[in-house]
């Protein structure tokens, strides 16, 4: 039996309800592991607290972290198949915008599969090299035991930053133990992740990726290289972990 809902912008949660068509659909092309969706889920219970928007504490975290990624040395961005699925044109756009970067996948619930459909759906955007994928040029992170352990020799062992939305903590730890500097996405403030992070943006991947490519095409025209030092030096991550907490708590009720 074929389903069919219609998804028109004019209801209320209509983004919501497309970012669940796109995980569902990127499910059946098989560029998404079951888990996935569950991941999911758990997201859209925190983004259901945050109001579904972009709270000012996410915006500082945004700027942030573009001037982070635009004063790297070898910035590469880390992507999933949660990722793929919800935003593979952004992260082209992204790494577009950042001229230096790499792209490279790394999967928790490994299938070579699934690797293979992710790289082909990258390239469909246009990116033309994709890291993480050739088993010859992989080595493992220290101490970690899970797939994600492996990394590219020429992609992420090399970065000096690491863009990682939507990861899981035993593996930003471990980048973080390898002196990388880690950005993530994660709409909960509570993970290890989001704790372990240099920066962590605790807001929607979808809503996150235009803002963070329109900050990088801005600052690389209007902030000087000490501007985007000083705006990463007065960053405390804690605090903005704090503050989406706090909106969290205070999400106002429609009844009294
Ligand atoms: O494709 P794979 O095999 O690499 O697997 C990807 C998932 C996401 C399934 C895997 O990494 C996983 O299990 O992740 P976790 O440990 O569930 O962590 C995902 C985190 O991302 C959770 O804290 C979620 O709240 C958060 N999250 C989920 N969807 C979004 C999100 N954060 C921002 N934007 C979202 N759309």
């Amino acid at each position: 039996m074929t389903r069919k809902i219609e998804l028109h912008e004019g209801h209320p949660r209509y983004l919501s309800l497309l970012a669940r068509e796109k995980l569902v659909t990127g499910f059946k092309k098989g560029l998404v592991a079951s888990e996935g969706l569950i991941a999911h889920g758990r997201g859209e219970c925190f983004d259901y607290l945050l109001g579904e928007c972009t709270t000012d504490s996410a915006r500082v975290a945004i700027n942030v972290a573009s001037a982070m990624l635009l004063l790297a040395r070898y910035p590469v961005i880390s992507v999933n198949g949660n990722v793929t699925a919800l935003c593979v044109d952004q992260i082209c756009g992204l790494n577009r915008s950042l001229e230096s970067s790499a792209v490279e996948i790394n999967l928790f619930y490994y299938t070579r599969e699934r690797e293979k459909l992710i790289s082909e759906e990258f390239k469909k955007y246009g990116l033309t090299r994709i890291f993480g994928i050739d088993p010859e040029n992989l080595v493992p992170i220290p101490e970690l035991e899970s797939n994600r352990r492996l990394v590219d020799r020429d992609g992420i062992s090399k970065a000096d930053v690491v863009f990682v939305p939507l990861e899981d903590g035993d593996r930003t730890m471990a980048l973080k133990q390898m002196d990388k500097q880690v950005v993530t996405v994660d709409l909960n403030p509570l993970s290890r992740t989001a704790l372990s992070s240099d920066i962590t943006i605790v807001d929607n991947i979808v809503r996150v990726l235009p803002q963070l490519i329109e900050c990088v095409e801005y600052n690389r025209k209007h902030s000087s290289e000490n501007d985007l030092k000083d705006l990463i030096e007065s960053f405390d991550n804690l605090n903005g972990l704090r503050r989406a907490l706090e909106v969290m708590k205070t999400k106002q009720v429609p009844f009294q």
